[in-house]
C-alpha cells in the first residue's frame, strides 16, 4: 500500500470514529492534503556527480564518490564512466526507479540498456533504483527522493575479481562498488 492510500485509509477510519461517537456527521476529511511523507514538495534540485575510474593503486574500477548526501527532493544524477566498454549477456537491464524510467547515456534516453555495454550499475535496491553505466559513457537520470535516511547503493554487474564476477576485489571492498547515500 502505498503512502497516500495507507493516509486515505487511516483518514476513513477516523472520520467514521468521530460520527459513531458524536453521533452526527461532524468532520469532512480533505482528499488526504498534507500526508507526511509520500511526494516530495521542496521543489528542491539537487546534483549528484559519480566517476567510475581505474584506481591506480589496485587496478580495479572505482565510483567516486562512494558515500554522499542529498537532500529530498529531485536528485540529478550524472555518472561519468572511464571504464572500458563491458558486454553483459543476461543484464537485467531494465532502468528502474528513475523519473520516467529513462536513463540518458550520451544524451540517448533509453528505458532498457543494450546489454553491449553494461560495465556497471549503480542501484539501489532499498528504492527501487536500477541505473546502468555503459564503459566509455556519460549516463544521467532523475531520481525523486522522497524518504530521508541512509541507503546502500551497490553496483550489480559482474565486475569483480571472483568466479563469476560478483565476488572479489571492487565488489568485495567497500568503496569501490558500493557505498551510502543519505538523505536528510
Ligand atoms: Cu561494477
Amino acid at each position: 500500500m502505498k503512502d497516500q492510500d495507507y493516509f486515505n485509509a487511516v483518514a476513513g477510519v477516523l472520520a467514521i470514529a468521530v460520527v459513531v461517537s458524536a453521533g452526527v456527521l461532524l468532520v469532512a476529511f480533505p482528499g488526504g492534503g498534507g500526508a507526511a511523507t509520500s511526494t516530495s514538495t521542496s521543489g528542491l534540485t539537487s546534483y549528484v556527480n559519480l566517476t567510475v575510474s581505474i584506481n591506480t593503486t589496485t587496478g580495479w574500477p572505482q565510483y567516486s564518490p562512494t558515500n554522499f548526501a542529498v537532500p529530498q527532493g529531485k536528485v540529478v544524477f550524472t555518472i561519468t564512466d572511464h571504464d572500458a566498454v563491458a558486454n553483459w549477456t543476461g543484464c537485467p537491464c531494465a532502468v528502474r526507479g528513475t523519473v520516467n524510467g529513462v536513463e540518458t547515456i550520451n544524451g540517448t534516453p533509453y528505458s532498457t540498456v543494450p546489454t553491449s555495454n553494461v560495465a556497471h550499475t549503480f542501484s539501489i535496491p532499498a528504492l527501487g533504483l536500477n541505473a546502468l553505466s555503459p564503459g566509455e559513457s556519460v549516463v544521467s537520470f532523475t531520481m525523486d527522493v522522497t524518504h530521508a535516511g541512509t541507503f546502500s547503493w551497490f553496483c550489480m554487474s559482474p565486475c569483480g575479481t571472483g568466479p563469476g564476477g560478483f565476488t572479489g576485489g571492487p565488489m568485495s571492498i567497500p568503496g569501490y562498488m558500493n557505498g551510502t547515500m543519505t538523505v536528510s
